[in-house]
């Protein structure tokens, strides 16, 4: 089979031979406290990419305060009009170093060139310049009250200060977009931490929001372990808000510790979400559809259409036609231009979900492609599509984060309730797709569906102006769209007496 590798950026090249990778605190790059460093993996193969300078708590500390003198200093000082000149300087920059940032962002995730030049970055550059339109958009309410006609009573927006922002390795720079361009555009000052197995995007990005004019201290970026520097970014008395996307066990831990101060918490969390095949739905489509909703990003989507329910009037056709598209495509290292999937991002995660491979056989579950993973070097999985699985296997039960869908027949005529009642019976809500051309049953399904965000006739898509979050167990909070800036505003009340 062809390959073609794609060659480095002398960007790249420059930046990982500038290691090891500092911290960016205050406007500069500094080494942690410790001193301590910790080794960023292609997972391609396993090697080492570069050292990156470790934080724990004492920088967490150094970050608060250099963000606590932005936000009393140069950033009040700065209209709304410039903080969106900012915001859109920044995605100019971001469209400029397009290339180098979509390498390292495949070079540290393992995630396709393809994908990460055609979604990623468009989406992280859009993201930016959605939030810069906002920056000037912000406002609050006159509001005529009973209580006496010489009141005069308005609302005002305000940013609620140093906001913490954790983030996880499954779209790097698209999630500390989604976390940055919210809270900058509502005028808050960001201590953000990325995870641990993908510090090296948001670091480049570190040098962009410089380049760009940002205050020093407006937005503070540090690499570093979860229950080290993400606990104590959770715990800091002065750190008012903290914004969290990563696993449900870990946004459980978050909101317990962010008690102790009361800290305003949004999570955006794990999915087990469902994709619905009806017979009457365009067939070509939704199996191309339950292809990408599955296997886009190596499944490592926490919207990922991993339980698949398709009507069984079409279940046998569709799971041949799905398992056919699946074993063609091409698996192997995220550099090359012609690989359509990529490794795992990390021997942990691959570990992960090699064993639910094994529950899935040892539960009676039938694998049509795949289901074995393959030898290193490097963290590769194939995709997977488990058949016959029932609704009580472990796997269609848990969030597995990887290539692996779980099909599942359904066999209701014009009763759509028993599909509807499965797809719901989870404790996750995050997302859903509905495959069908009956308009009115479309929309139907689409209300009965307890998911965040319904996909009708598509998979995956998404939009900086539309709200994704989840339902129950699947967090809560809103990010995108005018949604996000509630995220990171509070509301005051001022009466002003005028009699
Ligand atoms: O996630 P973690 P992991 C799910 C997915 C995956 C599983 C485990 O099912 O298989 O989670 O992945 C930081 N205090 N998702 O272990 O641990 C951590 O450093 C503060 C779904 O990688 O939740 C990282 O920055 N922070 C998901 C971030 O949390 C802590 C995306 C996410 O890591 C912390 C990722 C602590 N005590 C995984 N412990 C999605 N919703 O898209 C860890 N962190």
């Amino acid at each position: 089979t062809s390959s073609s590798p794609v060659e480095l950026h002398p960007k790249v090249k420059a930046f990982l031979a500038d290691g090891p990778k500092k911290l960016f605190i205050g406007g500069k790059f500094v080494e942690s406290v410790s001193g301590k460093t910790f080794p960023s993996i292609n997972p391609a193969n396993g090697e080492v990419l570069v050292e990156v300078y470790e934080a724990d708590a004492p920088d967490v500390d150094r970050a608060v305060e250099a963000a606590e003198r932005a936000l009393e200093g140069p950033w009040s000082k700065i209209s709304p009009s410039e903080r969106g000149r900012l915001l859109w300087k920044l995605a100019d920059l971001i469209e400029e170093n397009q290339e180098p940032l979509a390498q390292l962002e495949t070079l540290d995730n393992g995630k396709p060139i393809r994908e990460t030049r055609k979604a990623d970055l468009p989406l992280v550059i859009d993201h930016f310049r959605y939030y810069a339109g906002w920056a000037t958009k912000i406002t609050g309410d006159t509001l005529s009250n009973s209580v006496s006609p010489y009141l005069f009573t308005y609302t005002r927006r305000e940013p609620i200060g140093v906001v913490g922002q954790i983030i996880p390795w499954n779209f790097p720079l698209l999630m500390a977009a989604w976390k940055l361009g919210a809270a900058l555009a509502t005028g808050n000052v960001v201590v953000l931490k990325t995870a641990e197995q993908t510090p090296l995007s948001a670091l480049y990005l570190a040098e962009l929001i410089q380049e760009a004019g940002f205050p020093d201290g407006v937005v503070n970026i540090l690499s570093g372990f979860g229950p080290t520097a993400g606990a104590a970014i959770v715990r800091h008395p002065r750190i008012r808000k903290v914004a969290f996307t990563g696993s449900t066990e870990v946004g459980k831990i978050i909101m317990r510790e962010a008690a102790g101060n009361l800290k305003r918490v949004s999570l955006e969390l794990g999915g087990k979400s469902p994709n619905i095949v009806f017979p009457d739905a365009d067939f070509n489509r939704a199996v191309k559809g339950a292809l990408h909703g599955i296997f886009f990003n190596q499944g490592q989507v926490c919207s990922a259409g991993s339980r698949l329910f398709v009507h069984k009037k079409v279940y046998d056709n569709f799971l041949s036609d799905l398992t056919d598209y699946a074993s063609k495509l091409k698996q192997g290292p995220g550099l090359d231009e012609t690989t359509e999937i990529g490794p795992l991002v990390s021997e942990e995660q691959f570990e992960r979900v090699t064993g639910y491979l094994n529950k899935g056989k040892e539960e009676g579950a039938k694998p049509l492609v795949g289901g074995e993973p393959k030898p290193g070097p490097g963290y590769f999985v194939p995709p997977t599509v488990f058949a016959d699985v029932h609704d009580r296997m472990t796997i269609a039960k848990e969030e597995i984060f990887g290539p692996v869908v779980a099909a599942m027949p359904f066999d209701d005529e014009e009763q759509i309730a028993d599909v509807i009642r499965r797809a719901n019976d989870t404790e996750y809500g995050l997302a859903a797709g509905v495959w069908t051309t009956d308009l009115r049953k479309a929309h139907r399904v689409a209300h009965a569906l307890q998911a965040g965000t319904v996909w009708v006739n598509c998979y995956n898509v998404f939009d900086a102006n539309v709200p994704f979050g989840g339902y129950k167990q699947s967090g809560f909070g809103r990010e995108m769209g005018h949604y996000a800036l509630d995220l990171y505003t509070e509301v005051k009340a001022v009466w002003v007496n005028i009699e």
